[in-house]
């Protein structure tokens, strides 16, 4: 895929940190009436993650809207050092794009610091890549290009 700006497609979710995924999940649920719709561990991140539904995949985008919950696997980790330093909050913006190597790419030509250089594996199949917050105005910005359908 081929395209200019805007890199954007959506934003796919928000990431939010934790000190218990259930607890937050019930709380989600039954605060607001969200749902779930994909839990998992990522070892790679650090991470025991669930993604509620706030709007569901539309149109030709394999993407839709969430809300991702994130409880540390470890106090060592990118989420357990924000815990400790912060508390729970507003952690990381995962917005959509068409092709997130490209979008890489693109964002790498303005001397962003990426933090992935190339896409990893994230949650429901999906391939991300994170910015460096230092360098995008205190903002952790992830990159996300759905699963294609199947
Ligand atoms: C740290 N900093 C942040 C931040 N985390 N600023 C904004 N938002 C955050 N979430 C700031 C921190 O306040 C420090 O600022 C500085 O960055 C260095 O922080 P640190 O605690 O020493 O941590 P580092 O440098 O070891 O790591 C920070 C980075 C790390 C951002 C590089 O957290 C990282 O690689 N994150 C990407 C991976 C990730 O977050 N995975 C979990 C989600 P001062 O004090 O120097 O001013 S996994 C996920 O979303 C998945 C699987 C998915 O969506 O599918
Ligand atoms: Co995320």
């Amino acid at each position: 895929v081929t395209y200019l700006l805007p890199l954007f497609t959506r934003i796919d979710h928000v990431g939010i940190a934790v000190r218990n995924l259930d607890d937050a999940i019930g709380w989600y649920e039954t605060t607001y009436g969200l749902t779930v719709t994909s839990r998992e561990t990522n070892e790679t991140q650090g991470v025991h993650e669930a993604m509620l539904v706030v709007a569901a995949p539309a149109g030709d985008d394999p993407g839709g809207s969430y809300v991702q919950l994130l409880e540390p696997l470890h106090e060592d980790s990118p989420v357990g050092k924000f815990l400790a330093r912060n508390g729970p909050g507003v952690h990381h913006i995962g917005y959509g794009v068409v092709d997130v190597a490209e979008a890489l790419a693109k964002i790498g030509e303005t001397g962003i610091r990426l933090i992935d250089e190339r896409p990893r594996h994230g949650s429901m199949g999906a391939s991300i890549a994170f910015l460096h917050p230092k360098d995008t105005g205190g903002v952790l910005t992830e990159l996300v290009q759905a699963a294609p359908p199947t």
